[in-house]
């Protein structure tokens, strides 16, 4: 896939962001900025419960509690970045406060919460009631299985989605259920131009389901889950955070982008170097979006059963990715 740039793009993780994407899309159009566009994907996917992996209703880590990080950026001299949220659903947003108004790239923990508060941020339950009853089956299983925490949290990842669920699933129908293998892997990467060209990007996620506590994957950490150079372009990036964090993965679609890559090139050579550097697991799942200096976009996954939503000018549509490099 590489769709052809034609003014103001925004192009985000996985069929559920259609949604923000088209929330954000009118003030975009106008010329706005693509920073509020990315955080608009992001505050949309953040609030909506059937969003299993991203804000309420993102799955808990192996003591039952949620924990949601998040970052931004425009360029290397402006990102911001906001790890281990348990009160405040918009990390990608607190992320942008961060950036803003503090002299440091990234919070953590409990301090990052405070921050948030002092913001003016409101705080909030981020268990969901539907994440809470996963997580206690989750953990009945877990003590059934002599507390294999790990090995349990390898075999939900591949649990498919019930048909059932509404959002997404329901919304985008034969779609999402391309999707559905990965449910337990997705995170909300979005990226964007604007009219003037400009190019910001925002990550948000609860990080991978039944995690021990504390664990942060790739999608708050610049260069991992997210990376904006407006001299060379945009990479976002989803899935199984510790085959991106190896490799610095968006940090390296950039990077290829800067020596002359296609943005399709540039997130293939990221996922052959994971294909490459690592011993792929039947669990994992790891997929790039990656857009070039004037708005063109490409993809590329580990595996099938991911899509990109993208909205410009010409409407909204959801595409596979350009490269796919496994095919079970
Ligand atoms: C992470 N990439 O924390 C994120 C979220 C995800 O499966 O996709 N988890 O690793």
């Amino acid at each position: 896939m590489t769709s052809v740039p034609s003014g103001p793009r925004i192009a985000s993780t996985w069929s559920f962001s259609a949604l923000g994407n088209r929330s954000a899309w009118a003030s975009l159009a106008a010329g706005g900025d693509p920073m509020d566009a990315v955080l608009e994907a992001c505050r949309v996917a953040e609030e909506d419960p059937a969003v299993d992996s991203v804000g309420f209703g993102g799955l808990p880590d192996a003591a039952g509690r949620v924990t949601l990080d998040g970052c931004v950026m425009r360029s290397p001299a402006e990102c911001g970045s906001a790890c281990g949220l348990r009160r405040h659903l918009h990390p990608a947003r607190v992320a942008r406060w961060v950036m803003e108004r503090t002299a440091h790239v990234m919070l953590v923990g409990e301090a990052a919460d405070a921050f948030a508060r002092a913001q003016g941020e409101p705080e909030r339950e981020l268990v969901s009631p539907e994440a809470r009853a996963k997580w206690e089956r989750w953990r009945a299983g877990a003590l059934e299985s002599g507390g294999d925490a790990a090995a349990q949290a390898r075999d939900r990842a591949l649990r498919p989605v019930d048909t059932g669920v509404p959002g997404a699933g329901a919304l985008f129908g034969q779609h999402a259920r391309a999707e559905r293998r990965w449910h337990a892997h997705d995170t909300i990467g979005s990226l964007a131009v604007g009219a003037d060209g400009r190019l910001a990007g925002a990550c948000s996620t609860s990080g991978t389901p039944w995690k021990v506590p504390g664990r942060v994957g790739d999608s708050p950490i610049i260069g991992h889950g997210l990376y904006v150079d407006p001299e060379a372009g945009a990479a976002t990036a989803t899935g199984t955070g510790e085959l991106i964090m190896g490799v610095c993965g968006s940090f390296l679609a950039v990077e290829e982008l800067r020596r002359g890559a296609t943005p399709l090139e540039a997130a293939r050579a990221v996922v052959e170097r994971i294909g490459h550097s690592y011993r792929i697991e039947p669990h994992h799942q790891t997929a790039f979006v990656v857009m070039g200096r004037d708005g063109a976009v490409g993809a590329a996954a580990l595996r099938t059963g991911f899509l990109v939503a993208v909205q410009d000018a010409s409407g909204e549509r959801l595409e596979p990715p350009g490269f796919t490099l496994r095919a079970d």
